[in-house]
């Protein structure tokens, strides 16, 4: 079943790994440790980190038997919002659009291919550079993103449970962690974060000072937000090397009117309007995961662009 993966994932153009449930129990200990540690910080981890499920990630797979790991390169989204002014256009950096959606469609189009793993394959629900990584699919680089060869850092991970014996072999075992070579002695990356949540010191990003996680949780935006970026952060990744002509742009295909754009900025979803519906059919097409956040942080960046100005 490994090499029916793999054709599947060849013919898409996607790259997949797959291991042992022992690899699971290694990335839940290593976290542990470092939640112990105090190397994570204990809010940051209480607040976002808490979900992880590991081998328990789906209730109707009792006997997790292997993991699956697929890469799916992504490029950035730009969409336009018209304001009195003219267009205001903004990036959605790689992931952001239908992130949750490309979870169960690579499971459905993974069953639709591979028929016997129907009914035994289901999302995990754990760190998947971490779980990437140990199988080999992956590499960690400085920024505390993963990289793989013609990619960059540009790619949305999904993984997968299932309780088939799709064929791991009995002495698999995961491998240790690797650092991209060319991140040996390069600190472009910490050097172009704006918070210093990329530190030289360790590998490990110092997540609650991260720009995009404040654009993606309600409250302050703190060091506000990054360049045009509706969401999350561009910086560490576009002055990367090893990422060097390789961000793909591409339209969202959404151009919210002035209208829709007044409704977003009102609290769309906060207060009727009559023109809700047209949003909500927009955002549908994006299938931000932050959607309730949209209207704090596209006023951020119109306010920001007309101090500039
Ligand atoms: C929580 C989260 C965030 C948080 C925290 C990030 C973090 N590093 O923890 C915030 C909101 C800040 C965030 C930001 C972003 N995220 Co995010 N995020 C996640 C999520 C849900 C969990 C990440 C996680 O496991 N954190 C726990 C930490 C402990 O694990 P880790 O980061 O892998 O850290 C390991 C290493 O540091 C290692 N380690 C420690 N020391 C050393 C030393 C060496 C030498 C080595 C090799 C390793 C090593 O130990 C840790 C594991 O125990 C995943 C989705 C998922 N389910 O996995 C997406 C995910 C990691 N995010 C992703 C993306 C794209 C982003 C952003 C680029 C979005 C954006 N454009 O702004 C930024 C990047 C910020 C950055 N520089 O890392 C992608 C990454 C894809 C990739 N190419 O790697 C993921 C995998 C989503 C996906 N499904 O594809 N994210």
């Amino acid at each position: 079943m490994i090499s029916q993966l793999q054709d599947w994932a060849a013919e898409r153009s996607f790259r997949v790994a797959c291991g042992g449930v022992r690899v699971l129990q290694e990335v839940r200990a290593e976290l542990a440790r470092q939640r112990s540690t105090g190397e994570l910080d204990a809010n940051f981890y209480t607040s976002n980190l808490n979900f992880f499920r590991y081998e328990n990630s789906s209730e109707s797979i009792a006997d997790v038997k292997a993991v699956i790991v697929v890469a799916i390169p992504r490029p950035a989204h730009r969409l336009t919002f018209e304001l009195e002014t003219g267009p205001f256009e903004v990036t959605l950096p790689p992931t952001y659009v239908r992130y949750s959606a490309l979870f169960k469609e690579v499971r459905n189009d993974i069953t639709s291919k591979i028929p016997e793993l129907h009914g035994h394959l289901e999302v995990l629900v754990a760190p998947l550079k971490s779980v990437a990584c140990r199988l080999g699919l992956v590499t960690y680089g400085r920024s505390n993103l993963t990289y793989i060869p013609d990619w960059g850092s540009y790619f949305q991970l999904v993984g997968y449970v299932t309780d088939e014996d799709i064929g791991i072999a009995d002495d698999w075992r995961p491998e240790p962690l690797w650092l991209m070579p060319e991140c040996e002695n390069c600190g472009i990356c910490s050097n172009a974060c704006p918070t210093g949540a990329i530190n030289e010191e360790r590998i490990l990003l110092h997540a609650e000072l991260c720009t995009t996680l404040f654009s993606e949780q309600l409250g302050d935006l703190n060091h506000g937000l990054s360049a045009d970026c509706l969401f999350g952060c561009l910086n560490c990744q576009q002055i990367c090397p090893a990422n060097s002509g390789l961000l793909r742009i591409e339209s969202a295909g959404v151009t919210f009117d002035r209208r829709e754009t007044e409704a977003i900025l009102g609290g769309y979803g906060a207060r009727a309007c009559d023109n809700v519906e047209s949003v909500t059919c927009k955002l549908a097409v994006l299938g931000l995961t932050e959607e309730a956040l949209i209207g704090r942080n596209l006023a951020h960046l119109i306010a920001g662009r007309a101090e500039t100005q």
